[in-house]
């Protein structure tokens, strides 16, 4: 299948990468718009400046990948035999190659990972070696980039390979890091919190069955969870840390391992994914100051108060473009109410959305009041005994690969360069403000 997945890519990716060299030679002095001097003090928000072709994010409606959104891809991505959620690998299909696949397209993908799925031996030393409290997002950092001494990247560029086929090794990269992610992944769980009693993969199973078997968890329902979760946190579109942080280093030609691995590493933050974790210990902190049960929406608002008047964020909403309910937020709702609808960490989850949003909403410099996609992933997970939550954001990590894994690979594909914008002090901002104060 890789080949013809990689055929496929390279059918669809060449053309395009010619379209938009001559767009861009033709029209490069359009301009996208202007930049303000509180834009370069706000972390860059709402400037354009770079491709990503896997997703975009609408500020209102949420993420689209390819053009789908996440209700759309319901309907049109494979399905597991006797599923109903879509199935990872066909999300990757889609933001590589711009198509929807088919069942078999995705069948193909999911024993293509498998055969790639076996973890070099030194990788499960270099985590042995370290000390068993060490937080799981440093123990899968460390793990991927202890699996850079099997980049083809790396081998070829050493070699000297002509810069039009360095899409060919990142995409072997791409898939084999991929493949091997969840391995890790549970390797990591496992030994941190099962007495290293590892479980092997079993064979035939789907990436995300898989990865729920070897964590220790077997049944249909985990299995369609997992297939969820890692479809919906996969991308979102490029200007978030993770991806960002991945793109960035793949632009100095570092191979898929350096950059995911930087992609990881921001993943940790409390801001971006390990807000996840942040979440669920937000909430068991909620309820055992309430001396446990369902709380009461009074009870929640004071707790809300009690949080931001410590000067902390409300984990789980708020977003740095987003300005509505996040639709993976909804996704997850969804399978809650299909799945467990009298679950008391869920039922606290509804219960913080009713009441968060009208407190954010009336504190001016908040931008969005509303539940992220980490308000909600962690409930899902505890339902099914999956409650180690400093493990949480691995899984989101798991997940993410897929986008900004696809994305590195049509980089290359499209030749873009190496990233370097400009900054300026302070001081410099400052004679600019002036200067134009002067001529107004
Ligand atoms: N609770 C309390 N304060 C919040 C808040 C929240 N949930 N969301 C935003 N604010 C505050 C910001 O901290 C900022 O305060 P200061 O000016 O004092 O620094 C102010 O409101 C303005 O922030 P903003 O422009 O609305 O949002 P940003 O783009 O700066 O930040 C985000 C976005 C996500 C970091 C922020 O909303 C936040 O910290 N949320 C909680 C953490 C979280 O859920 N992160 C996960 C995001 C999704 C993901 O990446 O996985």
């Amino acid at each position: 299948m890789s080949n013809q997945l990689k055929n496929l890519f390279s059918e669809v990716i060449h053309p395009h990468a010619a379209e938009v060299k001559n767009l861009i030679a033709e029209h490069g002095n359009v301009k996208l718009g202007e930049i303000t001097a509180a834009q370069v003090f706000s972390g860059m928000k709402g400037m354009v400046g770079m491709i990503t072709e896997t997703s975009k994010l609408d500020p209102e409606e949420g993420i689209r990948f390819r053009g789908y959104s996440i209700p759309e891809l319901y309907n049109l991505l494979p399905k597991a035999e006797n599923g109903n959620e879509p199935l990872p690998e066909g999300i990757f299909y889609l933001m590589l190659t711009g198509r929807i696949p088919s069942a078999e397209d995705v069948k193909s993908i999911s024993t293509d990972w498998e055969n790639r799925s076996v973890l070099p031996e030194h990788v499960y030393k270099a985590i042995d070696a370290l000390p068993i409290h060490t937080h799981p997002m440093t123990q899968f950092s460390i793990g991927i980039l202890a699996m850079r001494t099997d980049s083809v990247f790396a081998r070829e560029y050493e070699k000297g390979i002509n810069k039009k086929e360095y899409w060919n090794p990142m995409f072997e990269d791409s898939m084999n890091l991929i493949a091997r992610l969840p391995r890790l992944a549970a390797y990591i769980y496992r030994r941190t919190y099962h007495n290293n009693n590892q479980i092997e993969p079993k064979a035939g199973l789907d990436w995300s069955a898989n990865f729920a078997h070897m964590l220790g968890y077997d049944s249909h329902e985990v299995a369609e969870l997992m297939r969820l979760y890692l479809t919906i946190h996969a991308d979102h579109e490029g200007g978030n840390v993770s991806a960002h942080a991945t793109h960035l280093v793949g632009s100095a030609l570092s191979d898929a391992f350096y950059s995911f691995s930087a992609g990881i590493n921001g993943l940790a933050g409390p801001l971006h994914g390990l807000a996840n974790q942040e979440v669920i210990r937000w909430i068991l902190d909620l309820q055992k100051d309430l001396g446990g049960g369902l709380p009461t929406s009074e009870q929640i608002a004071q707790y809300v108060n009690r949080t931001l008047a410590e000067g902390k964020v409300v984990p789980g909403y708020g977003h740095a473009v987003l300005r509505k309910t996040d639709p993976r937020f909804t996704a997850q709702m969804d399978f809650a109410k299909k799945y467990m609808p009298d679950d008391d960490i869920c039922n606290i989850v509804w219960r913080v959305y009713d009441v968060v949003p009208g407190i954010l909403g009336s504190i001016k410099k908040i931008q969005n009041p509303w539940p992220n996609v980490d308000a909600h992933s962690g409930a899902l997970l505890i339902h099914y005994g999956i409650k180690e939550y400093d493990f949480f954001t691995v899984l989101f990590g798991v997940s993410r690969a897929l986008g900004v894994l696809a994305q590195l690979t049509i980089s290359r594909a499209m030749g873009l360069p190496i990233e370097r914008p400009g900054s300026i002090t302070s001081e410099g901002l400052k004679k600019r403000i002036q200067a134009q104060l002067t001529n107004s």
